[in-house]
């Protein structure tokens, strides 16, 4: 059976390159296994054929848990996460079947542009601290673009939405080293195919008339329009309560030490575990807060709890204090 499969791809050298860190990549990550996932590397040759490959596999009814397609980004100096392969071919050299073509379309009577099926919010939480990995909104002209554009269409044309694929840009070696990169890669497809689960602080804090502070969550965000307490994700090295230090300092502006832990739940998203710890953080003067990250915020009164539409993981919580009342 292929459905405990990682597929991992990468491409040889081309035009003028002595080698491609994706194969070098490729070759570290032999046949490892993410969180007891078998990974399953193919190489694919740099022109039409290869870019069909696994278009065709999928075509062939085979099923993958993820699909990461890596190849060398000869200009970049970032590992960089493609968000959309277009539907279109411009090169600016021969392929290795010696195809030089210039402004053609991947697919005809297909989209312009096909976006990534990666969890995105997630690879974002993975890499919000890391500046080696980022995110790019352009594959290029050339082979990458193209195989993304032809797996990409191949999932879409067979109605498949649950095979995480991604084309992930490496840099060269002397950019950031192979060691480093195969890391990297690894990172990627745990945050790609396994359920993360976080651990996330908020912070309870009241007015002088006893109120408590909720946030509303920005457009830019997942779950945008959505209310929650400040607070955010403990990052490795760092306790619950230095986490919430530090997102506070960061989200509303004030440097506050929590008192002590008040609710502590574990909550299911869709793709994620969320363990969650509200402390409560003591009283402070509405005026002192500054909203950097939020698109509002509101003192609340018991009876008013329910008037803003809270976080699915905070709503149980929430609901319980309504009737019990606040905890301090
Ligand atoms: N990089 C090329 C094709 C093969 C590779 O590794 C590209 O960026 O299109």
């Amino acid at each position: 059976m292929s459905e405990g499969r990682l597929l991992i791809t990468a491409f040889p050298p081309f035009s003028n390159h002595s080698k491609n860190i994706s194969q070098e990549v490729l070759d570290e990550i032999g046949r490892q296994e993410v969180g007891g996932i078998r990974v399953e590397t193919q190489l694919l040759s740099v022109d039409e054929k290869g870019s069909h490959v696994v278009a065709d596999r999928i075509r062939d009814g085979e099923v993958f848990r993820g699909i990461i397609h890596l190849g060398l980004a000869a200009n970049r100096k970032e590992i960089s996460l493609e968000r959309v392969a277009r539907n279109m071919i411009s090169m600016t050299e021969p392929d290795n079947s010696g195809r030089f073509l210039n402004s053609d379309k991947v697919v005809s009577d297909a989209p312009q542009n096909l976006g990534t099926t990666a969890p995105i919010h997630i690879l974002d939480e993975e890499f919000e601290h890391d500046e080696l990995v980022v995110w790019s909104s352009d594959a290029g002209g050339y082979v990458c673009n193209e195989t993304f554009y032809r797996t990409l269409h191949a999932l879409d044309e067979a109605n498949i939405s649950d095979i995480p694929t991604l084309f992930v840009h490496l840099p060269p070696g002397e950019e950031i080293s192979v060691e480093k990169q195969v890391e990297k890669v690894m990172l990627i497809a745990s945050a790609m195919i396994l359920r993360p689960t976080y651990d996330v602080v908020a912070a309870l804090l009241f007015d002088e008339q006893g109120r408590i502070l909720a946030c509303k969550r920005p457009s830019q965000d997942a779950w945008a329009g959505w209310w929650e307490f400040p607070g955010g994700k403990v990052d490795e090295g760092e306790s619950p309560s230095q986490a919430l230090s530090r997102e506070l300092e960061e989200e509303i502006g004030v440097s506050i030490s929590p008192y002590h832990l008040v609710e502590s739940s574990i909550f299911d998203y869709d793709d994620r575990t969320v363990r969650l710890q509200i402390w409560n953080c003591g009283t402070i003067d509405p005026n002192q807060i500054s909203l950097n990250e939020h698109d509002e915020s509101r003192w609340l009164t018991k009876e008013e709890l329910m008037e803003v539409k809270w976080l699915p993981a905070d709503l149980p919580i929430i609901s319980r204090w309504l009737v019990e009342g606040i905890p301090n």
